[in-house]
């Protein structure tokens, strides 16, 4: 049984680090259970926004956040953050350096992207990051999934692993924070539903 540990976004622009982007409540606190859970793994795998301040999805104030865009792989409207080259683009502190993974996809580096999950580029899931292809090349069987944020990320990139029949996945709520409340329940619903394990903590993780 060969695990992956895949870390999602775990980037400062989705902490309180950096209050201008997209603070997840608590999101600069995961490090210790993301590294907690890649000690059960043998490949570890970052993914991380790269988003140029250009974007087609770009809005200049939180107020004009979350409307909805007529754009085929850009759907809502959002803050800039996870910019290359600014604190936000940064890891959240106590996670590897980038060469400690062994596995990085960077994702919507392209203006008229912005995906949620890290297995594809565009929503309509058409392009390939590679994550899956890379995943099964490792003879990946089992993926535990944390990072930020757990109602779109992390949803989405468990959601498309799940998707694939390939994998069973495991979304570790402990390495894990979402932007609200009740999009986060509504989203460990439709996560179950779709057959992924959602475990509450670290020793249901390792019971799995
Ligand atoms: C994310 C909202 C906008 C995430 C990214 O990483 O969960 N959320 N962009």
């Amino acid at each position: 049984m060969a695990i992956a540990a895949i870390d999602v976004d775990a980037q400062q622009t989705f902490t309180p680090l950096c209050p201008d982007e997209l603070p997840v409540p608590e999101g600069d606190q995961i490090a210790a259970a993301l590294n907690e859970q890649a000690e059960l793994a043998s490949w570890r795998i970052l993914t991380k926004d790269a988003h140029p301040t250009n974007a087609v999805w770009v809005v200049d104030s939180h107020e004009k956040m979350l409307q909805p865009l007529p754009h085929p792989n850009a759907d809502l409207t959002w803050v800039k953050h996870a910019v290359p080259g600014t604190q936000g683009f940064k890891v959240i502190p106590g996670l590897p350096e980038i060469t400690g993974y062994d596995h990085v996809i960077w994702k919507g580096i392209e203006p008229d992207l912005h995906p949620y999950g890290a297995c594809y580029h565009d929503l309509q899931e058409r392009l390939s990051t590679g994550l899956i292809e890379w995943l099964k090349s490792k003879g990946v069987t089992t993926v535990l999934v944390g990072g930020l944020a757990t109602d779109y990320c992390v949803k989405t990139t468990a959601i498309q692993l799940q998707a694939t029949g390939a994998f069973k996945v495991i979304v570790n709520l402990a390495a894990c924070r979402g932007i609200a409340v009740d999009t986060v329940a509504s989203s460990c619903e439709e996560m179950r539903q779709a057959g992924i394990f959602v475990a509450e903590n670290f020793s249901e993780v390792k019971s799995l």
